[in-house]
């Protein structure tokens, strides 16, 4: 259990106002939040912050028309401050908070305010006073994760719109920033097709999290789940079944590109993943040419892996490839392309390993940055491309000594397909169970020999859907170990140990029930 350590008395934080200060220079004016004593640093917030003084007696109080301040609308400050003001209001049943534009902090309002230089890219300070509350930030993406914390420190009822007419959060100071730059969480849409409206559920429950990007799994050998209009019959034969046989379904483009939007409000990336040359039976079904004996396959609703792979001696293969990373890449303004990559077993390791080559030079001329799963490494591949870690007895060292980074997606740990117990309905076990302890208790910078934390971009928590048909389904699976992913990706390892989290996890149950999250009942962890 956290010690309730009790801090020195009052605090007193002096806010900057006006611009950010120099580094050397004293603040043009000086605003300040007299924080009364006695502090705590308990708290249930997940991830952990950094640093959290808490009183146990003072508060700010949110009400209807409290007031949100920003300077401006730009650099997406106008973005995070609606954001806010939207989320409040649908806590209060109603409107949304007004957002006001003008210079210093408001009295008895929320400020929102750019401090970069002084706080870290993607790190905030949340300073709630009983006469205001102020949240700086490194950056937008900053003040939209300090957003998040007050949401976390705001009650549960603000989620379902029962929150009544004021909205208590204890006064405090809470200063934070990311361990990691990759907070990941994968859907696979290809086994089991989820409409866009779930994929945004989604979105928003890693948004509360501070996950920062979203893997898309677009295509495998059961479905092609985006539209490419060079090659329609993707789409409209690679995407008509599902596993299990269901209708499937995919993405016009204008899908995809509102789910980008989406995404990007909630300072999330979209990761787009076409997988070849393997996993790819839905393409094999949908043209003849793709196949070196110009026999389309039938389309394919089990769940057996590593049987296609792409036509690699054919030129019409990669005249393919740059057709769908051309329009995926136009269509997705973060850096990256995921290639896929894994689990090959028709071709040789020279043939494999040429496609790969091949490939990473077609996505770059695209402006992408690749990314492969772990058995991309030995090809020879830049050090700008990234390996995702998943095979339990893989290990990318010999890519790391070359300077490429890798993102920690270890099966054994946090492929959320895993069943919890072998009493869990869904999901699967080639990786073991895993319950929400194994999930969390494992460190991504000491977990790899020779892959230390210096070449880790972050972790991902993939969710493969062959088990899995609606989105209660993927909830049920995802939660809470999702949370456990938020956990690693954000708080110092040093501040982080499982009989702490497994009491702050337990303290999110009335907020995920107010959402409607369908999630586990882990033992052992203390539920409200
Ligand atoms: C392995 S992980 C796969 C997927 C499966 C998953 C099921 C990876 C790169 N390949 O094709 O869906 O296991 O857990």
């Amino acid at each position: 259990m956290k010690s309730f350590r009790r801090l020195a008395g009052a605090i007193a934080v002096v806010v900057l106002s006006g611009p950010a200060a120099s580094a050397c220079g004293t603040p043009a004016a000086a605003h300040i939040l007299e924080l009364p004593g006695p502090m705590t640093d308990a708290h249930e917030l997940v991830p952990a912050p950094r640093s959290v003084a808490l009183s146990a007696t003072d508060s700010f109080v949110v009400l209807p028309q409290t007031i949100v301040r920003i300077a401006s609308e730009a650099d997406s400050v106008g973005l995070v401050a609606r954001h806010l003001a939207g989320l409040v209001g649908r806590g209060f049943g109603g409107e949304p908070l007004r957002v006001q534009t003008g210079n210093g902090p408001a009295r008895n309002g929320i400020e929102l305010r750019l401090a970069p230089g002084s706080i870290a890219a993607e790190g905030y300070e949340l300073i709630i006073a009983p006469g205001g509350v102020t949240i700086s930030g490194g950056s937008a993406a900053g003040l939209f994760y300090g957003v998040q914390t007050l949401r976390q420190l705001l009650p549960a009822s603000l989620e379902n719109g029962s929150a009544g007419a004021r909205m208590p959060v204890p006064a405090g100071r809470i200063a934070d920033s990311p361990r990691f730059e990759w907070r990941g969480a994968m859907l696979d849409v290809s086994r089991h097709f989820l409409p866009a409206s779930d994929v945004k559920r989604y979105i928003d429950l890693m948004a509360l999290h501070k996950l920062n990007r979203l893997h898309l799994h677009l295509s495998d050998d059961q479905g092609w789940r985006i539209e490419i209009t060079s090659w329609p019959d993707l789409t409209t034969r690679g995407g008509s079944t599902q596993v299990g046989g269901g209708p499937g379904g995919f993405y016009t483009q204008a899908e995809y590109a509102d789910l980008v939007r989406y995404s990007h409000e909630r300072f999330i990336t979209v990761v787009p993943e076409i997988d070849m040359p393997g996993h790819t039976n839905a393409a094999l079904a949908s043209y003849a040419v793709l196949n070196c004996d110009d026999v389309a396959r039938p389309l394919y609703t089990g769940t057996r892996v590593g049987f296609s792979a792409l036509c690699v001696q054919r030129e019409t293969t990669y005249k393919f490839v740059d057709d769908v990373v051309r329009e995926i890449a136009a269509l997705t303004p973060g850096p990256y392309f995921h290639i896929g990559g894994d689990e090959v077993e028709r071709l040789t390791a020279a043939q494999y390993r040429a496609f790969i080559e091949r490939v990473e030079r077609i996505v770059q001329s695209h402006g992408k940055r690749m990314i492969g799963w772990g058995e991309i490494a030995p090809a020879n591949i830049s050090p700008t491309t990234i390996v995702q870690h998943w095979k339990p007895n893989a290990n990318p060292r010999a890519a790391v000594a070359r300077g490429l980074k890798v993102i920690m997606s270890p099966a054994n740990r946090i492929y959320l397909d895993m069943k919890y117990d072998s009493t869990t309905r869904l999901g699967l076990t080639w990786a073991g169970v895993r319950e929400i302890w194994d999930a969390y208790d494992w460190d991504p910078g000491t977990f790899l020999t020779g892959v230390p934390e210096e070449s880790i971009l972050g972790v991902e928590g993939p969710l493969w859907s062959e088990t899995v048909v609606t989105i209660r389904d993927f909830e049920y699976l995802a939660f809470p170990r999702l949370a456990a992913v938020a956990e690693i990706g954000w708080t110092p390892q040093a501040q982080r140990n499982w009989d702490d989290f497994r009491v702050r996890l337990g303290a999110q149950a009335p907020r995920w029930r107010a959402l409607g999250i369908n999630f586990h009942r882990s033992p052992r962890v203390p539920w409200k």
